[in-house]
């Protein structure tokens, strides 16, 4: 068979990234920016962006480390907690400060202690939402000392997104980085109003990955890596052309001591590698000819955005990933550090 040598696509967007705040920020937003026309940005800081206020500045902090001919474009979300105000979240959803907002259920992911234990708490919010077309974008998972991490997803879905859709039909979400086979089945099956995003790395591999041969800390991520199974449920979706997938990095930078710990941090930095290693992907799922749609258009298209007019062309010339990435002196450590992919992007 003939291999494809280069291919151009519309510049894609990232609709899930951390940028972090100070020198990590200055120091990583040139790995998306260089990329990708468009990113969501979480809003989990250890300050978290709660208010218009903090959403304004650390957009300008995102701003300012572009560089000067950038044509990239940060889009911010609010992280809700329980004292989230709808009025403001109307005002800042029609100011575009905010595009879309974020649930975090309490504890489910870094930085995530303030979010929400109960639903019915944000009542009034999603409410509103609902009304004004704003987005309202999910961590999956259900966190309980009884449940079993790997079920997280699945019972927040039979447990909390089936009702949540339920009692609010007209409100559109995305479920974040979905990790098994159960969402994939559950986005499939549903009309409208729900989209997923999914990781390069639970594409690319599995809890043997990160269990079975050694502990593997720079693969620890939540939601957690699942089994083979939910990894390959994973790839038929992309692979299916289903426009309710589309393109989220969840790029997660921990400086490396926070990594490899006796309690690590949960997060994995992809930005640098994302799409070489969707296209590696997609090329081994003979999927190619849906690509552009994953990683440009499906996304663009749940947002009601405009597609973008740049692209950016692949070319089948394999590079090494650095091993590490400093940040001042600290340093951290990239997802697939040290070794080669196929596609260089120009
Ligand atoms: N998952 N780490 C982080 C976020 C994501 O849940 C997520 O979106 C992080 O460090 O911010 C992680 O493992
Ligand atoms: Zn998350
Ligand atoms: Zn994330």
């Amino acid at each position: 068979m003939i291999k494809i040598k280069q291919f151009t696509i519309i510049k894609p967007d990232d609709w899930h990234v951390h940028f972090r705040n100070g020198k990590i920020l200055k120091t990583i937003v040139k790995y998306t920016s260089n990329f990708y026309e468009r990113a969501m940005v979480m809003p989990n800081l250890s300050s978290p962006i709660i208010t218009i206020k903090s959403a304004k500045k650390y957009k300008k902090n995102i701003l300012n480390a572009l560089k000067k001919n950038s044509t990239f474009t940060p889009l911010m979300t609010c992280y809700l907690t329980i004292d989230t105000d709808p009025d403001d979240i109307e005002y800042a959803f029609y100011e575009k400060i905010f595009f879309a907002a974020k649930l975090y259920p309490k504890n489910s992911t870094s930085y995530s202690k303030f979010g929400i234990k109960k639903i019915k708490t944000i009542t009034n919010v999603l409410e509103r939402m609902q009304k004004i077309g704003m987005p309202l974008l999910v961590h999956g998972e259900i966190v309980d000392k009884n449940m079993d991490i790997f079920d997280r997803e699945k019972f927040f879905i039979d447990k909390i997104l089936i009702k949540l859709r339920k009692d609010f039909p007209e409100l559109k979400i995305v479920l974040e980085h979905i990790s098994t086979k159960e969402a994939v089945d559950y986005i499939q099956s549903v009309k409208k109003n729900l989209g997923a995003t999914i990781t390069p790395h639970h594409l690319m591999y599995n809890r043997n990955d990160m269990l079975s041969n050694g502990i593997r800390p720079h693969l620890y991520c939540l939601p957690i890596l699942k089994s083979k199974t939910h990894q390959e449920a994973l790839r038929k979706a992309i692979s299916s052309g289903n426009k309710k997938f589309f393109l989220g990095t969840d790029s997660a930078p921990h400086y490396y001591y926070n990594k490899e710990s006796h309690c690590g941090s949960a997060g994995i930095f992809n930005s640098l590698s994302s799409l070489s290693i969707y296209a590696e992907i997609f090329e081994k799922m003979h999927a190619l000819n849906h690509f552009e749609s994953f990683c440009s258009r499906n996304g663009a298209l749940f947002y009601s955005l405009p597609e973008n007019k740049n692209t950016i062309t692949f070319i089948r010339k394999s590079w090494k990933i650095p091993d590490k990435i400093f940040v001042g002196e600290k340093i951290i450590i990239p997802f697939l550090a040290g070794k080669m992919v196929k596609w260089t992007i120009e």
